[in-house]
């Protein structure tokens, strides 16, 4: 590679490996039913990538609700009782296209590759779908404080991997993810409709596009770009 070399990848979990978003939807729909509120699926676009208690915060909003720490803390928990359930059904059958065969090429290819995700059910979902090993690095809910946008979960991913954060890549599916991934400095992929993640460098629908070939031109291509924009 010639302007920017790949050296470290960073996969966001929900939306990009797997499909939980439609498990985190039927959950937060359950609980806004049982508060009486009109939640959407267009509403529900908003909470991607964003922390569990900035979740309930925006579905309180909705509904125009406030409600006292203790009360939010225990909703926060009765929909994670329920999307732990969901998920607990998940399998090896659950992994987006593509997505295991690109990450099995990057680790031959030398590239460290690495989890960046929000969610604090990170390990329980990897061990789901028998991915508890493939990864050099899982940074989660779990060993960061900041949620995404901010770029903490990322920059944390890097250090694990021991790789700059300019030579590393983020595959992310939602908009508060890409911003994060750009605060972190690095480089972005999005994954999913280049209308909705107008921010990330390049947009593909899903892993199945992607190869090291692909990689690479696209590293080369975000070297250029960035390079333009100080110039
Ligand atoms: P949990 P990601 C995020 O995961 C989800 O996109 C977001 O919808 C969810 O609220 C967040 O994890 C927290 O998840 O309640 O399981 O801790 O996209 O960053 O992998
Ligand atoms: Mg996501």
């Amino acid at each position: 590679m010639t302007e920017m070399e790949v050296k470290g990848c960073i996969f966001d979990l929900d939306g990009v490996i797997v499909d939980t978003a439609k498990f985190h939807f039927l959950a937060w729909k359950r609980l806004a039913d049982q508060l009486e509120i009109h939640f959407t699926l267009e509403d529900n676009e908003l909470l991607k990538g964003v922390s569990r208690m900035e979740s309930l915060e925006i579905i309180l909003e909705i509904g125009n609700i406030s409600l006292p720490a203790e009360t939010k803390n225990e909703y926060a928990e009765l929909k994670n009782k329920w999307y732990v359930e969901y998920i607990s059904r998940m399998s090896d059958e659950d992994i987006l296209p593509g997505c295991l065969q690109f990450i099995i090429e990057l680790k031959k290819a030398g590239i460290r590759v690495a989890i960046g995700s929000a969610s604090k059910n990170t390990p329980l979902i990897l061990s789901r779908i028998g991915l508890s090993d493939l990864f050099d690095a899982v940074a989660d809910g779990n060993n960061v404080s900041n949620a995404k946008p901010n770029p903490e979960v990322f920059l944390k991913a890097a250090d694990m991997i021991g790789i700059e954060p300019g030579k590393c890549i983020v595959f992310e599916d939602a908009i508060a993810g890409v911003q994060a991934a750009l605060n972190a400095g690095m480089m972005c992929v999005g994954v999913g409709s280049a209308e909705v993640l107008t921010k990330a460098h390049i947009v593909i629908s899903d892993l199945s596009k992607m190869n090291l070939e692909m990689l690479e031109m696209a590293g080369n291509e975000i070297g250029l770009q960035k390079k333009n924009d100080f110039s």
